[in-house]
């Protein structure tokens, strides 16, 4: 017998009760996925989200999976300073013509700037909200009145991610603490922003750390309202480097426990795609993933490409009616 699926939404769930959900039979897991995912949204509703770098590389954090950390000399990535504004909003543009809905705007820093260079974000949100799509920052860490400055400027949400569980987060990140996170969280929340948190799979962590993380976001009420799930791209350079691909079932398997622990939050399909076949990103899809980073490029690494992308939204809109065939 099927076990009866769970609609509540909670805040109080404990490691085990989630990693007891993520290693079910994984008909079961989807299945019940797809229930709590078309109780509480259209699943025919896949955003769109647009990432640009608009400061590259020569980050002061030793994030161990990164690119752009100063730490990996060893990567090829030229440094790129804070691009400019009218450069910014035209790459929004061309995104909202594509048919992107939000726009995702990425800095390799280790906390906002104050100043000019700050000011110069604010333009840039202005400018992607003045467009009419949803506008997105992340920065590294920030205060409460930075957050509330870009919510001024109009900013929809700001994405700072908890990567990992509290357990395994040391073994990735030595510079800044899992409690430095929570802090630029705290800030994002209290100034009023949606809150984009989420994290990475196949750095080496277990279960026990994946489902530590979804209990660490589980537990912000409200949930975040979107949690981007990455598979890790092991970029040559960086200590990561020679991490095999994970197995696209433990993706789906990851994208279906966090649907159910955070049945309302937007669950995004982020980094790692490019590897996936059409019939593997469905299936996330099917498990609850409702987001997706749409565009040739991901921050420095390639994501899956506008073709092949168009072709998996035709894949899933509803066929033409046909004549019958004459044979
Ligand atoms: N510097 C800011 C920060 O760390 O908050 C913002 C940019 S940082 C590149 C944003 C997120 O991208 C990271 O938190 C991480 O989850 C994700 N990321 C970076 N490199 C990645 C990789 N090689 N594979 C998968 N995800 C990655
Ligand atoms: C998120 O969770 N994933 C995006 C976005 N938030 C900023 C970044 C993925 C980066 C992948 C590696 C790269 O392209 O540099
Ligand atoms: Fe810097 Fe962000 Fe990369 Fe860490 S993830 S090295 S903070 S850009």
């Amino acid at each position: 017998m099927n076990a009866p699926v769970d609609f509540s939404l909670r805040f109080d769930w404990r490691v085990e009760e989630i990693v007891a959900l993520h290693d079910q039979p994984l008909l079961d897991l989807v299945a019940q996925a797809n229930a709590v995912h078309r109780r509480f949204h259209d699943v025919n509703d896949v955003q769109k989200a647009a990432l640009l770098s608009i400061k590259t590389g020569g980050c002061p954090e030793d994030c161990s999976y990164c690119p752009q950390s100063a730490h990996h000399r060893e990567v090829k990535l030229d440094r790129v300073e804070l691009m400019e504004t009218a450069d910014v909003l035209a790459a929004a543009r061309t995104a909202r013509e594509a048919g992107a809905d939000r726009f995702c705007m990425g800095a390799a820093w280790r906390s906002a700037p104050e100043g000019k260079r700050f000011d110069a974000v604010l333009d840039m949100v202005r400018g992607v909200h003045a467009l009419g799509m949803e506008a997105c920052v992340t920065l590294g860490m920030i205060n409460e009145l930075q957050a509330k400055r870009l919510v001024d400027a109009g900013l929809t949400a700001y994405n700072h991610n908890l990567d990992t569980g509290p357990e395994f987060y040391g073994e990735i990140i030595t510079t800044r603490t899992y409690q430095d996170r929570l802090d630029t969280l705290k800030a994002v929340r209290g100034a009023g922003l949606e809150m984009c948190c989420g994290g990475i799979i196949g750095m080496g962590e277990s279960v026990a750390d994946r489902a530590g993380m979804l209990q660490t976001l589980a537990s912000f009420d409200p949930h975040p309202e979107s949690v981007p799930i990455n598979a890790l791209v092991a970029v040559e350079g960086t200590p990561l480097a020679g991490r095999a691909r994970i197995d696209p079932l433990d993706l789906v398997r990851m994208i279906a426990t966090t649907r159910i622990v955070m049945p309302k939050s937007r669950v995004r399909l982020s980094a790692g795609r490019s590897s996936l076949s059409r019939e593997a990103q469905i299936l996330c899809l099917v498990a609850g993933a409702n987001s997706i980073f749409y565009g040739e490029k991901l921050l420095t690494t390639d994501n899956a490409g506008v073709n092949a992308d168009d072709a998996l939204f035709a894949a899933l809109a509803a066929r033409e009616a046909r004549a019958p065939s004459a044979s």
